[in-house]
């Protein structure tokens, strides 16, 4: 089985995670510069926007970085090609089923990596052509499945053979070490990236993941089938009280509409989405990117001498 550094061409074994309106060229570059695989959130972006931001994060580095295509976008079937177009190195995926696309970027050389919230889904993935699976787990911010990092990584590692990257959860190099023992070769992190100096969300977004505590996020959106994990704030505390009134699915998206946007570019405290995983109450600094990845990896040599007293 192929190394993940070899075959994505990085130094670390880490994926920055595709987070939407967050993660662009910016952020990108800084994590592929300090030898991870830096990605660029398409989001809900149209495809000139995405390319914009390749073309700028390709002025900002030589190594390899990725583009995220979530695929809730109506979007999603044209940065599918501008992926092609642009001669992108890693493409993961988000949100929905990349099945249909697969064929088409293995064709143009793509590396193509999907998030996985099932054993079920990752097989039909791996059936497909994936390089690669991203698995993770409900502890992760934004978008996720139902299945726990620790209990979903193991299965899908016995399931499948290609490599599993494990998501959701990640923070320190304790947790780097536990999905290294789970099965996984490499790991996917989002949180802990919105606190790097690279990361062009607004200060009150900071702020508030500094301040956060374990039990401070929560998920939204069960109802609309798209659970979404945020900071708990007016807003998602809102959000919860309308839906146990049984408020329509009509409301609730038009409440949530533009809302991680205006958390991330207006920092607004009130009705932004602050989406964040569960490992938010671990992120209690800002940091440049470099130091966060070296702070992930360089202890591990240290840990694996405890894990021998097992
Ligand atoms: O996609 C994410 N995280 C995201 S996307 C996003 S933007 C958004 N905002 C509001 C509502 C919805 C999206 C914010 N965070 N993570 C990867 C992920 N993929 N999590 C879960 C899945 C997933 C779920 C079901 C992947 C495939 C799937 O099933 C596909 C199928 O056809 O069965």
């Amino acid at each position: 089985m192929k190394n993940i550094c070899k075959l994505l061409k990085i130094d670390y074994p880490i994926i920055q995670g595709g987070m939407a309106n967050i993660a662009n060229h910016t952020l990108a570059a800084a994590v592929s510069n300090a030898g991870g695989l830096g990605v660029i959130a398409a989001g809900g972006n149209e495809a000139d926007k995405v390319r914009e931001e390749i073309r700028r994060c390709r002025s900002l580095t030589n190594k390899p970085f990725g583009v995220n295509i979530m695929l809730m976008s109506p979007h999603a079937k044209s940065i599918a090609q501008l992926v092609i177009d642009e001669k992108i190195a890693v493409v993961t995926t988000g949100a929905g089923n990349p099945g249909p696309f697969i064929a088409n970027w293995k064709s143009a050389e793509i590396v193509v990596l999907p998030v996985v919230p099932s054993v079920a889904f990752a097989i039909r993935m791996e059936r497909a052509g994936s390089d690669a699976v991203i698995v993770e787990g409900t502890e992760a911010g934004g978008h996720i499945g139902e299945l726990t990092t620790m209990a979903l990584v193991p299965q899908v590692v016995d399931a499948v053979s290609i490599p599993v990257i494990a998501a959701g959860g990640i923070a320190d190099h304790r947790q780097v070490l536990a999905a290294f023992a789970l099965g996984a070769k490499g790991i996917q992190a989002g949180t802990i990236f919105l606190n790097s100096e690279e990361c062009p969300v607004h200060q009150n977004y900071k702020h508030l993941i500094i301040k956060a505590k374990d039990t401070d996020t929560i998920v939204t959106g069960h109802q609309t089938g798209a659970p979404v994990r945020v900071i708990k704030n007016k807003m998602a505390r809102q959000y919860i009280r309308l839906t146990k009134e049984g408020a329509t699915l009509e409301v609730l998206e038009k409440m949530t509409l533009g809302s991680l946007k205006r958390a991330v570019t207006e920092g607004d405290l009130e009705t932004g989405s602050f989406m964040a995983g569960q490992v938010a109450g671990m992120v209690k600094t800002n940091r440049p990117v470099r130091e966060i990845i070296e702070s992930l990896f360089d202890p591990v040599e240290k840990y694996k001498a405890n894990l021998r007293v097992l």
